[in-house]
C-alpha cells in the first residue's frame, strides 16, 4: 500500500508533536480556570501536566504517528488523520506520565528526565498521588472529545482500560517481588519476563501501534499478532537495557540516578548475576543488595563488574538485537515490518 518515498519518523512531526501539547492543555483547562469553584484545583493540575508530560524522549508519543505513516499511503492520511494520530500520541505520553508519578513514589526515587521527582517538590509530596491519577483521567477528556463519534471509539478506550490494567499487574509483580528484606529465592529470570512483559512492553511498545492500527483501521488479526510478538519482545530488550542503565548509564544522559539495587529490585543484573555466581559471591549479594547505603550498593556494583556482568549485557544486546530483526523480517505486511525495524533501531544500544 504505501511506497517508499514516504516520509519516516521527521523532525516535521516531532515538531507538530511538540506545537499540540499547549494546544491540548489549553482545551483540557479552559472550562475548569472559568469555574471559580475549581479553579485553583486546574491551575494546579495545569502545572503538573506541564511538569509531567513533556520533557521525555517522547519515542513512545511519536510511535503513533510513525506508525500511521508507514502503515496508510500519504495521500490517503487526511490532516485530521494526522492531527487524530498526534493526540492518540499524546495520550501515551499521559499514561506514561501517570505511571512514572506514581513510580517514582513507590521506587523512592530521586531525579527524573534531570528534575527531583514530581513528588519530591515540598510543596507536592503525597499531593502527586492524586496528580497521577488526574494525569490520566485527562486521557480520556482527550479522547472523548477527539474520537467520540468515530466508530472504533470503544476500541480506542478498551485498548487503553487493558493497557492501564495489565502495566498495574505488572507493577504490582514488580513491587511484591521486591520486600524490603533480601529474599532472592523470588528472583528468576521467568519472574523477570513477565514483570517486564507487564509493566513495559505491553504500554510502551504495543499500545502506540495497536492504536494507530485501530485508527488507520486496520483490521487483520494476523498484523496486531505480528506487531504484538514483535513488540512484546522489543519491550523485554527495553526494560533489561533500563535496568542496565540503572545501574551503569549516566545519570547526566539517562536524566534519573538508580534505584534498583537499593530497592531490592528483581532487574535483569541481579538475575543474571545469581545464575553464576559462587556461593561466595552470593553471600556478598546477600549481605549488601536491597540497603540504602552507597557503601552496600558500590560492593554490589563491584561485583557485577567482577562477574563481567556489562560484557554479558552487550552480548545480550547484540543477539536480541539480531533476533528482533529475524523477527521483524518474517512479518507478511511490509509497512509494518518497516515501522518494527525502525522502532527496533532507535533503541538499538540506547544511553538514554
Ligand atoms: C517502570 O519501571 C515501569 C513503569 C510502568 C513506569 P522502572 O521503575 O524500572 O522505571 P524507571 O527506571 O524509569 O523508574
Ligand atoms: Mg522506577
Ligand atoms: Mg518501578
Ligand atoms: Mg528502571
Amino acid at each position: 500500500m504505501a511506497d517508499a518515498k514516504k516520509p519516516k519518523l521527521g523532525d516535521n512531526d516531532a515538531t507538530l508533536f511538540d506545537q499540540l501539547f499547549p494546544q491540548l492543555v489549553t482545551e483540557l483547562t479552559e472550562d475548569g480556570l472559568a469555574n471559580d469553584q475549581t479553579v485553583d484545583a486546574i491551575q494546579w493540575m495545569k502545572k503538573s501536566l506541564e511538569c509531567n508530560v513533556p520533557g521525555g524522549k517522547r519515542n513512545r508519543g511519536l510511535s503513533v504517528i510513525a506508525t500511521a505513516r508507514l502503515l496508510v499511503a500519504p495521500q490517503e492520511l487526511s490532516d485530521e488523520d494526522i492531527k487524530g494520530a498526534l493526540i492518540l500520541g499524546w495520550c501515551v505520553e499521559f499514561l506514561q506520565a501517570f505511571f512514572l508519578v506514581a513510580d517514582d513514589i513507590m521506587d523512592d526515587s530521586v531525579t527524573r528526565r534531570g528534575q527531583p521527582c514530581w513528588f519530591r517538590n515540598p510543596e507536592i509530596g503525597t499531593i502527586a498521588i492524586n496528580d497521577s491519577f488526574m494525569i490520566e483521567s485527562c486521557i480520556y477528556k482527550l479522547l472523548k472529545k477527539y474520537f467520540r463519534s468515530q466508530p472504533y471509539y470503544a476500541d480506542l478506550l478498551d485498548l487503553m482500560h487493558e493497557t492501564t490494567y495489565d502495566t498495574e499487574v505488572g507493577q504490582t509483580l514488580d513491587l511484591i517481588t521486591a520486600p524490603s528484606y533480601v529474599d532472592f529465592s523470588r528472583f528468576s529470570i521467568e519472574r523477570y519476563r513477565a514483570i517486564v512483559k507487564y509493566k513495559t512492553a505491553i504500554y510502551s511498545f504495543y499500545l502506540p501501534v495497536a492504536l494507530a492500527m485501530t485508527m488507520t483501521k486496520n483490521n487483520s488479526e494476523v498484523d496486531y499478532q505480528d506487531a504484538r510478538q514483535v513488540l512484546m519482545q522489543m519491550g523485554e530488550y527495553f526494560q533489561i537495557q533500563d535496568d542496565f542503565l540503572d545501574c551503569f548509564g549516566d545519570p547526566k544522559i539517562t536524566g534519573k540516578i538508580g534505584t534498583d539495587i537499593e530497592d531490592n529490585k528483581c532487574s535483569w543484573l541481579v538475575v543474571q548475576a545469581l545464575s553464576i555466581a559462587s556461593e561466595e559471591q552470593k553471600k556478598v549479594l546477600q549481605d549488601n543488595y536491597a540497603k540504602n547505603d552507597q557503601v552496600a550498593v558500590q560492593k554490589v556494583k563491584d561485583l557485577y563488574n567482577e562477574l563481567n556482568l556489562k560484557q554479558r549485557y552487550n552480548d545480550y544486546e547484540e543477539q536480541s538485537y539480531t533476533t528482533l530483526s529475524e523477527g521483524i523480517n518474517k512479518i507478511a505486511n511490509q509497512d509494518l515490518a518497516k515501522a518494527l525495524h525502525v522502532f527496533a533501531k532507535r533503541i538499538y544500544k540506547r544511553k538514554a
